[in-house]
């Protein structure tokens, strides 16, 4: 298999606005990005991606961008990006930007010109159309509201939002618009950023006619629709094809089948994507599922095309609370799930504070949220005559701002993230996990991810190498190889907080196999065959 550098990366999510706050005003910012890039050095990443930095009503936190060649405000200045991305480089890292080219926000120039009138030079850059006997187009469900379809008065016609009211989507089948990113990815490419991570990348085309949907809860009609891979690969010839960067399209709704067609390596679209099965599909840990996940794309993907391995984002809540245990064993569980991600096929992604075992967050009112989503989903549940607490309740677990909440950096106010009011509450949890904390204990969650990303380095089976469960059907274990070439990892893990006794392989018992990393600190044993409660480890060895 050909070995690229994009390949063997481990990337960082910054998501700066609660990263660190430089200036006291509540939001983090590029300063503050500036001031923890030799944390990040530390820890050994090789690649931050930086979610949306660009000027912004910022509605949906930045997925709304009003100006694609200025900084927000809030996150600071032009001049502050470039000394930023300077340093990254300087340390040796690299940069990659959030693409948010699905939709603009509703204060988009574009979309004022676009809504000004029917004959507006610029009114088919966003997707217009009549309504069905004083009723939207079609019956389709937004991600965020009751209808993709929203009627704008002026002109007596309704536009087209995947997503909020305030994030129109474009309209890709318009060359024009076509050019005008192309031009703009240009503009920050010749900067020097390092690639682009796609925002709902496979939305971009939309179907010739909007019919209605069977079921319109199941939104998935949105997304690979015809037309999409001529997009892309017109994308990669114009533009990508002409800078060595890494590209990962954010790609929900499909199957490992589909999702090669964006990033085989004969497609030349994409270098590699972010499925959802797994958080879209696993509310809580399921072990069988997960492993047929990772079979199934590990089997169609094999010298195939690139994957990506994460279980949580600033969409998707903390994983140490959804898929591990953030009680009792916190930090052994935060290491198991580390240990999978950084072993199982695909590049690792570590969402910020992921690193020192960060949980979730419980708010007991509506009105600390935040996130649009869940505000807009809140009232439309309230407005149908349920409960306030209830609905909010069952909205908790899953609230996008489980992930926002600031970096816990040490127990001072406001967890060391702001001097000022914090724009979203900090968790309550800060005095007992934060940076500081967690790097002074022996058995540090930071210490473990150091130790894993440099381990990618050492073997690179880990990157390159086949995949073989060996425990399939086990509810609690997880045993698996990567094998390249000579070089064979053993993994093992004990999902659950019993032990686990394992059965080597006969092959790995008479090697000359060692033990490189243990989330139990004392495990030093390489005969042992008892796990504990969510006990992990990796060997190597030679066949
Ligand atoms: O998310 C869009 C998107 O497709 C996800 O909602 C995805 O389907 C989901 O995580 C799977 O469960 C992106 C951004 O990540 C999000 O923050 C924005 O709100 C959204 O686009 C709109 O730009």
């Amino acid at each position: 298999m050909k070995r690229d550098w994009w390949k063997e990366v481990v990337v960082y999510q910054v998501y700066w606005r609660s990263f660190k706050d430089s200036n006291g005003d509540g939001y983090g910012d590029l300063g503050g990005v500036i001031e923890k890039l030799d944390y990040l050095s530390e820890l050994g990443v090789d690649v931050i991606w930086l979610n949306p930095i660009y000027e912004s009503p910022d509605c949906d936190n930045g997925y709304d961008i009003s100006d694609y060649y200025r900084i927000m405000p809030k996150a600071g200045t032009m001049e502050q990006w470039e000394r930023l991305l300077d340093e990254v480089h300087a340390r040796g890292m690299k940069l990659i930007m959030d693409l948010v080219v699905n939709h603009t926000s509703n204060l988009h120039p574009w979309f004022l010109e676009s809504r000004s009138s029917r004959d507006n030079p610029k009114r088919d850059w966003y997707i217009w159309r009549d309504g069905r006997n004083g009723a939207p187009p079609n019956n389709w469900r937004s991600y965020f509201t009751p209808s993709v379809w929203e009627w704008d008065e002026a002109t007596g016609q309704y536009y087209f939002h995947s997503f909020a009211t305030e994030q129109p989507d474009l309209n890709w089948a318009n060359p024009q618009v076509r050019n005008a990113v192309y031009e703009m990815m240009k503009f920050w490419l010749d900067k020097g950023i390092d690639g682009f991570r796609m925002d709902a990348i496979n939305l971009l085309a939309k179907p010739a006619r909007f019919f209605d949907a069977e079921n319109p809860f199941h939104i998935s009609y949105l997304a690979n629709n015809p037309g999409i891979h001529e997009y892309l690969r017109e994308m990669h010839d114009r533009v990508l094809r002409h800078y060595d960067v890494l590209t990962v399209g954010e790609i929900p709704f499909v199957t490992p089948e589909e999702g090669l067609k964006y990033v085989g390596q004969d497609r030349r679209e994409l270098h590699t994507l972010f499925h959802f099965q797994v958080c879209d599909e696993m509310p809580t840990w399921d072990m069988l599922r997960f492993k047929s996940i990772q079979k199934r794309w590990h089997e169609a993907f094999y010298g195939r095309g690139w994957n990506s391995q994460f279980l949580n984002n600033h969409d998707h809540t903390r994983q140490v609370t959804r898929y591990g245990n953030d009680g009792k064993y916190r930090i052994e569980s935060a290491k198991l799930l580390a240990t999978m991600i950084h072993t199982l096929p695909g590049i690792p992604y570590i969402y910020q504070g992921e690193e020192i075992g960060m949980t979730g967050v419980h708010f007991s009112t509506i009105e600390s949220y935040r996130d649009i989503a869940l505000r807009i989903r809140y009232q439309e549940e309230v407005d149908r005559g349920r409960k306030p607490d209830e609905v909010l309740a069952e909205l908790a677990p899953l609230a996008r701002d489980n992930s926002r909440t600031p970096m816990q950096w040490d127990d001072s106010p406001n967890a060391g993230f702001t001097v000022g009011e914090p724009w979203i509450p900090v968790n309550p949890n800060y005095r007992e996990i934060n940076v500081k904390k967690d790097r002074a204990q022996s058995d540090s969650i930071f210490a473990y991810y150091k130790a894993l990303i440099s381990l990618r380095r050492q073997y690179p089976a880990l990157i390159y190498g086949d995949y073989t469960d060996l425990s399939e059907g086990d509810t609690r274990l997880y045993m698996y190889t990567r094998q390249w070439q000579d070089d064979v990892c053993l993994i093992v893990l004990n999902h659950a907080e019993s032990e686990t006794y394992f059965q080597f392989p006969e092959w790995f018992r008479d090697g000359d196999a060692h033990l490189i990393l243990a989330n139990y600190e004392d495990q030093t044993d390489v005969t042992d065959t008892r796990l504990r409660a969510y006990e992990a480890r990796i060997y190597a060895m030679n066949v």
